[in-house]
């Protein structure tokens, strides 16, 4: 692996594509997951490769709801659990929500290394190697489990497929997705989208959860009630046309 010094301007980029060549290296991310980071990448230079206020407004609004669910679940597939293992497994201790992994280039292999993968970094709860339900999809995503995403009110989805998204939504459930891309179906479908990179997006989370997991029922309502997820797609756009002007010459 090539080493990479501090001091380069593209540091983090550069240490974040390690982290998924690693997760194809040992297992766990598939070869397309290096191409869906290419694309999350270019749209993370648009949007200034930084939290804005619109994503951090989302992503309170996510724990919200995580909270308040009774049977809250984070879907994790092949790049979340390469990128942000640790931030995955507090969020789930913090919050008592289950991880189940869900993976569109499915594998039983993949499942069982994701899953040991994420208890090695302090996962307690992490389902997804039975399989013993479905939702109708015509792809692997469909496959779930009983005791997971079958009875989740609540579903927490980082890099979706817009498919699942549009079904689980379509199926009752409320849905919060971490996509960098504000025009994929993913954002356009979910109940909270969440326009910023995993890697900034997870770790803001889990924060977010040990500051309102002590808050009254009625003010985590009040978050949820403040929030309009079409204004939050038009003010990551508005970000996307505020940065591609200051480029003018
Ligand atoms: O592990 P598997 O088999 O379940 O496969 C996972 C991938 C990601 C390969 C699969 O779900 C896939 O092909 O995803 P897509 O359709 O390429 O969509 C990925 C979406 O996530 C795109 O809209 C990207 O812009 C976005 N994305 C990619 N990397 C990041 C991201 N969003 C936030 N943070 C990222 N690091």
């Amino acid at each position: 692996m090539t080493i990479i010094s501090k001091d380069h301007p593209r540091y983090i980029s550069l240490v974040t594509r390690n982290k998924i060549i690693d997760g194809v290296n040992i297992g766990i991310t598939s070869m397309h997951g290096l191409i869906a980071q290419g694309r999350g990448e270019a749209f993370d230079y648009l949007i200034g490769e930084h939290t804005t206020e619109s994503a951090m407004h989302a992503q309170r609004c996510a724990i919200a709801y995580i909270l308040l669910a009774k049977n809250p679940i984070i879907s994790v597939n092949g790049n979340a659990a390469a990128l942000v293992p640790k931030d995955i497994a507090d969020l789930s201790n913090i919050t008592g929500a289950i991880i189940e992994i869900n993976l569109f280039h499915r594998s039983e292999e993949r499942i069982e290394k994701i899953i040991k993968h994420l208890k090695l970094y302090g996962a307690k709860r992490v389902i997804g190697n039975k399989g013993d339900a479905t939702i109708p999809l015509k792809h692997d995503r469909g496959i779930i489990e009983k005791e997971g995403i079958k009875i989740a009110d609540v579903v927490l989805v980082p890099l979706e497929d817009g498919d699942r998204c549009e079904m689980l939504i379509k199926l009752g459930k409320k849905v919060i997705t971490i996509d960098l891309n504000p025009m994929s179906r993913t954002a356009q479908a979910s109940t909270v989208s969440i326009i910023n990179n995993i890697t900034r997006a997870i770790p803001d989370m889990v924060q977010i959860a040990k500051e309102l997991k002590h808050k009254e029922k009625n003010e985590l309502m009040e978050i949820i009630n403040s929030y309009g997820n079409n204004i939050i797609l038009s003010c990551a756009i508005d970000e996307i046309y505020k940065n591609l002007n200051e480029q003018k010459k």
